[in-house]
């Protein structure tokens, strides 16, 4: 295990509600890999184009890190290259933002050759702007006598062929598109629901999925275990419908990442129904169902009607008896959407989450 040490970065004016912790940056560490062995949360007016926190925080920074044994500090925000380079050689240790952890989880996860090219693509496009910054390292560690010239010119060398791997990547990912735009007219055709399950990730879609479907699909206590859409047949009294479960969503969602998944994610558009899953029981829950919205606002499928199931319930109430079963309103909500408590692992009131899917797609 790499030992992480966790930065994290607040903006003292924009506290909106509770503050988070390091709490998900420990998780997304944890999923990649590291181990974290020390954490510092810094409060800034304003990111400083430098260093993006102050240098007498970078001078701290430093010295927590090296103490705790570190050799990578992972910071919760997105840095610019320049940043993250004038970071490194301040704190003569990796740095790495939270794109770059994300990407790195995303290709840990992508098992399919469609995910993978999908992880790539993403991958060539953050390192692109970063190749320059790369070169410095190099001069520094190796004196940098007469490493110029023939540096610059593998940067070029460099640059090019990961131009040139963007464009096969991206001529590739456009025969995804298509061929999953046939699949899903094919569906389409056949004229049956589809009730897509979206949701931060880790909130159990996969296992709902299952649920509602009997199968078997791979659900797993990491974030972002599933990266392709799946879509399985099932029946919700007498119709025939079909649920696609889908990556999961996060908060500050890679920009290249969205790009990259756009085909995966159109998996959503022909829905009848969005289903939300919700972590019931995670801190953050007001957090992730303000991604969720957004991120479907975003990709323009907030059209769609929307059901909310609040999940994990089995670990809110201690035996079934208790359960409310309310279909509960969040108390800022400004549409009907109702909220079905479940626990998709327990198989509690999938009964009533099927009858709310039912009720909207007979609408
Ligand atoms: N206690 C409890 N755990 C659950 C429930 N539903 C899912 N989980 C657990 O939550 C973890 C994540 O579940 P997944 O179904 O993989 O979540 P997901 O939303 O598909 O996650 P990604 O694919 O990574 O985005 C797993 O360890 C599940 O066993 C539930 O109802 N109760
Ligand atoms: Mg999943």
């Amino acid at each position: 295990m790499e030992k992480v040490f966790l930065a994290g970065v607040r903006i003292k004016q924009r506290r909106q509600g509770r503050e988070s912790g390091l709490e998900e940056l420990r998780r997304l560490a944890d999923t990649s890999g590291g181990t974290a062995v020390g954490e510092s949360v810094f409060r800034i007016d304003r990111p400083n184009s430098v260093f993006y926190i102050g240098k007498g925080q970078v001078d701290f920074l430093a010295q927590q890190a090296a103490d705790a044994g570190a050799v990578t500090v992972i910071f919760d925000i997105n840095l610019k290259p320049g940043q993250q380079r004038n970071l490194e050689k301040a704190l003569s240790m990796k740095v790495i933002d939270r794109t770059r952890l994300i990407l790195d989880i995303f290709a840990r996860s992508a098992h399919t050759q469609d995910g993978r090219d999908q992880v790539e693509l993403a991958q060539c496009q953050y390192l692109l702007p970063r190749l320059a910054g790369m070169w410095t390292h190099l001069e520094r560690q190796q004196g940098g006598i007469g490493m110029r010239g023939p540096g610059e010119r593998e940067i070029e060398t460099d640059r090019r062929r990961i131009e040139k791997r963007i464009s096969l990547l991206k001529k590739h990912l456009d025969d995804i598109k298509k061929r999953r735009g046939i699949q899903r007219s094919r569906r389409l055709k056949l004229n049956i629901p589809v009730i897509a399950l979206c949701g931060y990730t880790n909130s159990g879609k996969t296992t709902l999925l299952n649920t509602l479907t009997k199968s078997d699909a791979v659900a797993r206590d990491r974030l972002f275990q599933t990266l392709q859409p799946m879509t399985r047949r099932a029946r919700i009294f007498d119709r025939d419908v079909l649920f696609v479960d889908t990556v999961g969503f996060i908060n500050d969602i890679p920009p290249q990442l969205i790009n990259a998944f756009h085909s995966t994610l159109e998996e959503i558009e022909p829905a009848s129904v969005v289903l939300v899953v919700l972590d019931g029981p995670d801190p953050d829950i007001e957090m992730h169902r303000k991604v969720v919205e957004d991120t479907l606002k975003q990709l323009a499928f907030d059209k769609i009607p929307r059901l909310y199931a609040l999940n994990k319930c089995d670990k809110i109430y201690k035996d079934c008896h208790d359960w409310k079963f309310e279909k509960a309103l969040f108390p800022d909500h400004d549409t009907t959407s109702e909220c079905i408590e479940i626990s998709a692992l327990q198989k509690v009131g999938i009964e009533r989450l099927k009858s709310g899917i039912y009720d909207l797609i007979n609408k």
